[in-house]
């Protein structure tokens, strides 16, 4: 139970969906009044799209989120027009969207090599400005991580999303006893009393080995990246995807299904998660749900059971709701765990930015003034 609970304690959702940035365009160079020289003009800094990047590895590799242009030459004599400052390039992951901090677009990054310029540089001195250069624009960004769905569901074949999906909102997926029923995201909508709405995708058929990009392998893995948060769902009694490979029990299965995501992008791994037990009205299920809830609190005692499957962190689940799609049994519950769930990610986000904007308050840097 202690180590449940300090599990239950980790800080979630250190995967990150939005990041803010400092960005100024660099400083025009100098004019040369005396002979008419022209300062070179400050560099750009433009938002480039390209692959395996992602917003976490931004964030840890420029911890103060601060993009500057090169500045401009000033013109010499022996150089009377001033070299252009050297453009900054911030590299950003595909599938993002660019905005001002008042949130208006400046850009969509959807294909690798996309780019947006985000703050120009200043102009260098002529004798337009009577040789004085201008400095670059200032603003702060911020990129947004596109997201096709508030929660994604994740799980093999026949764990019964399609069902669930139904069971919970509005969507009316096809329902079947055989493999990759799911080709592209079905995405339903939640009805709250309180008219919100919360969108949740079943995403195409997740199979052992979709790291290696079997099945719709890395398709179905992009999009995982593209929810907000999981919804890990299997069937009280196990899996097995066919008669010649092995059974997996629920426990082996979740931990199956977070290696899949682990050895795939190890972020999406730290994304909040919800574990769904389907399936409750089977013969046998209270037991079964009673033995998995016992090896996810010592997931470590056994891990024994999944030679060379044992994922580098264990998931975190921050509820594990037992539901029955068929009969509905659980379902009203769920709905206001993932209600729960998502409320507070968004409390600890507005959070998270009025600190920043706090602190960018109390300590202004010297280019803000
Ligand atoms: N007994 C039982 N069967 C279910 C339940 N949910 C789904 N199924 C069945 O499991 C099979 C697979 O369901 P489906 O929703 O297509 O699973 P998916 O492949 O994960 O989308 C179908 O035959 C469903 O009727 C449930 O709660 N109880
Ligand atoms: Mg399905």
């Amino acid at each position: 139970m202690v180590q449940f609970s300090r599990a239950c304690l980790r800080k979630f959702g250190n995967l990150v969906d939005n990041l803010r940035l400092y960005v100024r365009g660099g400083s025009g160079g100098m004019g040369l009044p005396r002979l008419g020289g022209q300062g070179g003009n400050g560099g750009d800094v433009w938002v480039v799209a390209k692959k395996d990047v992602t917003l976490k590895r931004i964030k840890d590799k420029y911890p103060q989120k601060r993009f500057v242009g090169g500045a401009g030459a000033n013109s010499r004599v022996r150089s009377l027009r001033g070299e252009r400052g050297e453009d900054k390039q911030i590299f950003a992951p595909v599938g993002i969207t660019v905005t001002t901090d008042d949130g208006r677009i400046l850009g969509d990054l959807n294909a690798e090599g996309d780019r947006v310029i985000v703050a120009k540089g200043g102009p260098g001195g002529s004798r337009y400005t009577a040789f004085e250069p201008s400095k670059g624009q200032v603003k702060h960004i911020r990129l947004d991580l596109k997201l096709i769905a508030d929660m994604g569901l994740v799980g093999f074949p026949n764990a019964g999303k399609s069902s669930l999906l139904t069971a919970i909102s509005n969507a009316t997926p096809q329902i079947a006893s055989y493999s990759f029923t799911t080709l592209k995201p079905e995405i339903g909508k939640l009805m709250y009393k309180d008219y919100k709405q919360i969108s949740v995708a079943d995403l195409p058929g997740l199979i052992e080995g979709a790291h290696i990009n079997k099945g719709m392998g890395h398709k179905f893995l992009k999009h995982v990246e593209r929810t907000r948060q999981l919804l890990f769902v299997v069937d009280v009694c196990g899996f097995q995807l066919a008669s010649q490979t092995p059974f997996r029990s629920a426990f082996e299965t979740v931990q199956l299904l977070t290696k899949e995501l682990e050895l795939y992008k190890e972020e999406l791994v730290s994304k909040p998660a919800l574990l769904v037990v389907n399936k409750m009205d089977l013969p046998d299920a209270e037991d079964k749900l009673q033995e998995l809830k016992e090896h996810l609190q010592n997931p470590d005692q056994f891990s024994d059971l999944l030679p060379d499957m044992i994922p580098k962190k264990y998931m975190t689940f921050k509820h594990v709701v037992p539901v029955s799609a068929t009969t509905g049994f659980g379902i009203d519950h769920l709905k206001s765990c993932i209600r729960e769930s998502l409320d507070e990610d968004a409390a600890m986000e507005t959070k998270a930015i009025h600190q920043e904007r706090l602190q960018a308050l109390r300590y202004p840097s010297h280019e803000h003034l």
